[in-house]
């Protein structure tokens, strides 16, 4: 079921309907305990994705910088990652730890992307496990060094992607998501989760 793609696994419809329905009802509890927040950069522009998070560490960035933390920026321990999530991770990681982040990114029509690594994390052998909810979401792969060329992929509703092994430091990102395109969630937009080892 897996396809490969510049280094990823994408599964395409790994999660079947009645299952996104359950993991978006443990999600609307961890969004109530910890609040989407609009992360501002360094530079102190706000970001277009809006963000929350579950398990022992969450990923947050202000004026102050970008790290990850273990208190929601208003000062409260993030919420434990639900069951629903954890079971992917353990189906599809070929990891032998646990996830200590389960970051939770929210497009609107206008929001975005761009071109990044994920390299604030200890240990660059461990995978990331991304699942997409929602919306259609355009993801563009690049290479580990700036520029060259880039591939790109929708990500649907259910789909899971496996980023490890030299794929890990890919840059990638999100150029845009196609509105309307799914009836997940009842306001629309995208939601999508990282699993991520962080120490
Ligand atoms: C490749 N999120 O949160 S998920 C991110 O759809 C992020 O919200 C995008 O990039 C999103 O950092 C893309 C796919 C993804 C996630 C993490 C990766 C691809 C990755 C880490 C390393 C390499
Ligand atoms: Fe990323």
């Amino acid at each position: 079921q897996a396809q490969e793609i510049r280094g990823f696994l994408h599964y395409p419809g790994w999660l079947l309907p009645g299952e996104q329905r359950q993991m978006l009802a443990d999600l609307r509890a961890v969004v109530a305990a910890a609040p989407l927040v609009t992360p501002v950069t360094p530079s102190g522009r706000p970001m277009s994705v809006r963000m929350s998070a579950a398990g022992r560490f969450g990923w947050v960035s202000d004026r102050r910088g970008y790290r990850y933390a273990e208190t929601h920026p208003q000062g409260t321990p993030w919420p434990a990652i639900p069951d629903s999530i954890l079971a992917v991770w353990r189906a599809v990681s070929g990891s032998a730890r646990q996830p200590e982040c389960c970051l939770i990114n929210f497009y609107d029509a206008g929001a975005r992307m761009g071109l990044h690594q994920d390299r604030d994390e200890a240990d660059f052998g461990e995978p990331v496990v991304s699942i997409s909810l929602g919306d259609d979401g355009l993801f563009r792969i690049g290479n580990e060094s700036r520029g060259g060329a880039t591939q790109s992929l929708w990500l649907r509703s259910g789909d899971v992607l496996v980023m490890g092994g030299p794929a890990r430091l890919r840059h990638h990102g999100i150029d845009r998501i196609a509105p309307g395109t799914s009836m997940l969630l009842p306001k629309g937009g995208r939601l999508n989760l990282t699993l991520r080892v962080v120490t």
